[in-house]
């Protein structure tokens, strides 16, 4: 009783605080005082008439792929501080520069004065150096010939980088001279060493709302300038709400921002939208689109960053801006975007392939109370026709919100819970948060304390802060004895969290942290992390390290089962491990129609696992809006319904009567594309491809496509959605951005013919349509009898439609595994590849070495069922099958729909898993 008053009030707290945060609860550019800082340099190296770079080069030595440059950095009046740079050429594309200042005097003892290396998280395993690039330290340069022609020139005067592609220059580094590494400094004579450029606001110490940051390490913050000539799109950096094409930040042509964009966790409760606000993620890679070439960078620092962007007639400046850490870069060029994002991943980590219920639909609110609730919803799912595959428990379900505990009185007994949703493969998702009530006695806390593994405060005691459970602490999973720790919270021991059943998923919120009494929500900068760094050092990483812990933990509990892990807060690499979802949106078109593009840049970021809360967090929807977000929301790679505590209950069986249909429609139809979902997970999870495509990966030498971020195409299915996301429209106006022949997904009639430029088409989509086309070109595969969940429907048959273009060409691609193991890493999966020339469609394996093992042996049989074959010309009658050595004429009808000539082969006899071709003749 006691801890349930105790609950309320805090939640009364929490919302009442909920209320009152505002922008003002965030700091500007001009209120944190490196970013200030490091913009009035700008201002000032913008007005000179000639600058004296202040930082020299005194030695080069060449080595295999790289080069070790010694530099000096000149301070007014002083010694002049060392500083070491290293090049280096990448073997999977990229060429990086780390700068570091490697003589810092210790500073205290709690405080690492290192500058802090972000790679080792961002990084999946240390980079592979290109050993056959050609390095030469010339008189004035130092020059590396890489890759496909491609040059990168370093000039020892200036300190310039220029990237070359093909004897073009893509991207210039320190162009506008804003390289800045604040160098370690005392504070006594600090005033009378600045330059001209530099101002001294808050080097040493600085308060926000009334929280005091003591900064023992002084200033230490590095900022450099990128300029992409010929570029006018730049993309990526999330997460912010904002559009998929970004915007100058300096306020000088209307819609621009004033304000950079910023990456720092933090809990940003009621986030705006189209704004450049900070929040709940951070992943500090930008890509840049221009016809005929791609470019991008990929800036190594989990220290709270801002990032300027100012478009000029002729190219796109950016100026990036690090509190700490070492100045660590990577440039990329390409011809494509793929090109971009596939070298971004080799050194990140592309995603990884989630069990297949977990691109499946997801049901979530806060809170499924009880068991009998989840298992009545549970029921009704199966009542009402509808597919879930995963049911999930936020805080609620705990003991006074203690992780790792069940509220008994309302869940008797998970086990039987956990066993009854697995009757039908269904799965439940547990909410487990870094904040760890401060209660001696309850074991997680208990054992922080004893081992130390909390974070602390720059006193060296536990830090201590407020969350969901009151006063709580936070576990250090930055510490490898902490992630250790992590792994015995999730093993199956009896009473444990994960005691039950393998058909756990887990979700990591809150993990900026969001800390209710913190400074911007989050933890105070100047606390301890393992290995005596700042939380400033490591703040947007942080998140990351409890997710990795959390993989680690629950691969130790079950090696044998894929995790799946949903993640609030991430950096660059958190998609080796989770999927993110958008955070506390709203339910209103506004949000709705924010989710588009934000998922769009997960997507060209490297982390295309995303999804935002279908039907919006605060609020409740009206139907039309609900229904809408449902047939947007199947889209997002991941999707899942989600609402606050204090919304009406809304899952689809109670909407109105017509909407339930509506509902139930949109979800199975993300079942009948799933086969497609996969297969696009599949391919990010080798290449980083996109699973939702903005228009301009699909055209990319469409300037006209490059801001388009109200529709997308599906993996390489040739989907091309447009949602409907404004209230009360019958129809959208979808741009169509290249020349290709365009079928309408629903009646199959050719909508758009050959053509020398994209074009807008009026769709009418009534409150029972989403508006999809079909682009020519593509083969992709569904599934037609929709089941209670996935896994369900993995021995079903497939339907192949094929879509040909003006020249009647197509080709696709269907991958299939047992949807939860681990045993396609070695071979035990089906891949396809088909290919239609316009007389004959084939089927290859691109599995070079099938094992059939469990799956494959069960699944190389699966019938097609049906192939249906949309054409702009009528093909030859007649039509032969060979398979297996063994020839046979399946029956098949033909139509005419429209100008589309639609061939229907049914039950053309083939199996799935094998080779095959069918003549039209
Ligand atoms: O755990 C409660 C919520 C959760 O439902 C939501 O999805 C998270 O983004 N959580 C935030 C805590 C605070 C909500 C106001």
């Amino acid at each position: 009783m006691k801890t349930t008053l105790v609950a309320l009030l805090l939640l009364a707290l929490f919302v009442a605080s909920c209320e009152a945060v505002t922008r003002g609860a965030f700091k500007t550019c001009d209120q944190n005082s490196f970013c200030k800082r490091n913009r009035h340099y700008a201002d000032q190296v913008a007005h000179l008439q000639s600058f004296s770079n202040p930082y020299e080069v005194t030695k080069v030595s060449i080595g295999k792929g790289e080069a070790s440059v010694s530099i000096v950095k000149s301070v007014p009046k002083a010694k002049s501080v060392p500083l070491s740079l290293k090049l280096s050429v990448l073997a999977s594309g990229g060429v990086r520069v780390t700068l570091d200042e490697p003589n810092r005097a210790k500073i205290n003892n709690v405080v690492s004065s290192k500058r802090y290396d972000a790679s080792h998280w961002a990084f999946n395993g240390e980079p592979a150096i290109d050993t056959s690039a050609q390095i030469t330290d010339y008189e004035h340069t130092i020059e590396a010939i890489y890759g496909d022609k491609t040059k990168a020139v370093l000039n020892k005067k200036t300190l310039q980088l220029d990237v070359y592609r093909n004897d073009k220059l893509e991207v210039s580094v320190n162009k506008r001279h804003l390289l800045n590494m604040e160098h370690l400094r005392s504070e006594s004579d600090n005033d009378k060493h600045l330059s001209s450029y530099e101002i001294a606001d808050g080097m040493f110490k600085e308060e926000f709302g009334g929280h005091p940051d003591s900064k023992p390490k002084g200033p230490e913050s590095v900022a450099l300038d990128f300029e992409f000539p010929g570029y006018n799109h730049v993309y990526g950096i999330p997460e912010h709400a904002d559009r998929l094409s970004l915007r100058s930040t300096r306020g000088r042509s209307e819609g621009d921002h004033t304000e950079p964009y910023r990456l720092y966790n933090v809990d940003i409760l009621e986030y705006e939208t189209d704004s450049p606000m900070p929040m709940y993620g951070a992943i500090p890679f930008l890509q840049a689109r221009k016809p005929g070439s791609s470019a991008g960078v990929f800036w190594v620092n989990a220290a709270d960053t801002y990032i300027d962007i100012q478009k000029e007639a002729s190219h796109t400046d950016t100026h990036w801006i690090s509190e700490s850490g070492t100045l660590d870069f990577i440039v990329f060029v390409g011809k494509t975007p793929e090109d971009i994002v596939t070298q971004y991943g080799s050194i990140t980590g592309f995603t990884t392939l989630p069990p297949i219920s977990a691109t499946a639909y997801h049901q979530c609110r806060w809170n499924y109370n009880t068991q009998d609730d989840v298992l009545e919803v549970h029921a009704n799912f199966d009542k009402y026709d509808i597919p879930y595959d995963t049911i999930w428990l936020d805080v609620e379900y705990t003991q006074a919100k203690k992780y790792f505990t069940w509220n008994r009185d309302v869940f008797p007994d998970p086990g039987y819970m956990l066993g009854q949703l697995d009757k039908t493969c269904r799965k439940l998702t547990v909410i487990i948060d870094p904040h760890i009530k401060l209660e001696e006695g309850y074991k997680v806390y208990d054992a922080l304390k004893q081992k130390g593994l909390y974070v602390k405060s720059n006193s060296g005691d536990a830090y201590e802060g407020d969350c969901w459970p009151g006063k709580s602490v936070w576990i250090d999973t930055t510490n490898p004895a902490a992630a250790e720790f992590w792994k015995s919270m999730h093993a199956k021991e009896p009473q444990g969290i994960a005691a039950e059943a393998d058909n756990m998923f887990f979700w990591n919120d809150m993990n900026e942290p969001s800390v209710f009494n913190g400074p911007e929500t989050s933890i105070l900068r100047d606390t301890v992390h393992y290995g005596g760094y700042e939380n400033r050092d490591v703040h947007n990483a942080f998140g990351m390290s409890m997710i990795n812990a959390t993989f680690a933990a629950l691969t130790a509990r079950n090696p044998a089962v894929r995790p799946f892990i949903l993640t609030r807060s991430f950096f660059s690499g958190t998609q080796r491990t989770a999927a993110m979802w958008t955070g506390d949106n709203e339910a209103s078109w506004e949000y709705l129609q924010i989710a588009t593009p934000m998922v769009l840049t997960q997507n060209v970021a490297g982390m295309p696992f995303a999804g935002a809360d279908v039907g919006g967090f605060f609020g409740n929807p009206a139907p039309e809006l609900l229904t809408r977000w449902y047939q947007a929301g199947l889209f997002y790679p991941f999707f899942r319904a989600h609402a606050h505590i204090d919304t009406k209950r809304r899952e689809p069986w109670l909407a109105e009567e017509e909407h339930i249909d509506y509902l139930r429609n949109a979800i199975r139809l993300r079942y009948q594309l799933l086969p497609s979902i996969y297969t696009a997970f599949r391919q990010a999870s080798v290449s980083g491809a996109p699973i939702l495509k903005p228009l301009f990966y699909v055209a990319p030498n469409n300037p006209d496509a490059y801001a388009r971020d109200d529709s997308f195409f599906v993996g390489n299915t040739g989907l091309l959605v447009h949602p409907v996301v404004h209230e009360g429209a019958t129809s959208v106006n979808m741009f169509i951005p290249d020349e290709e022949v365009y079928y309408d997904f629903h009646s199959s009639q050719l909508v758009h013919k050959k053509n020398d430029k994209g074009f807008e088409l009026e769709y009418k989509a009534n409150i029972d349509t989403i508006p999809i086309l079909q682009r020519g070109g593509h083969i992709y595969a569904r599934r037609d009898r929709i089941r209670r969940s996935s896994e369900l429907m993995l021995m079903d048959p497939v339907t192949l439609v094929v879509n040909a273009n003006s020249m009647w060409d197509a080709e696709g691609e269907l991958y299939l595994d047992d949807g939860k193991g681990y045993g396609y890493k070695n071979g035990d999966f089906i891949h396809m590849k088909f290919n239609f020339d316009g007389q004959v469609l084939k089927a290859s394996s691109l599995n070079p070495d099938p094992k059939s093992f469990d799956f494959v042996h069960k699944a190389i049989d699966i019938p097609i069922e049906k192939i249906i074959v949309n054409s702009p010309e009528m093909l030859t009658v007649g039509c032969t099958v060979r398979q297996a050595g063994r020839d046979w004429n399946p029956k098949y009808e033909t139509k005419q729909i429209g100008a589309t000539h639609q061939t229907i082969i049914h039950n053309p006899g083939l199996a799935v898993g094998l080779p095959w071709a069918m003549s039209f003749s």
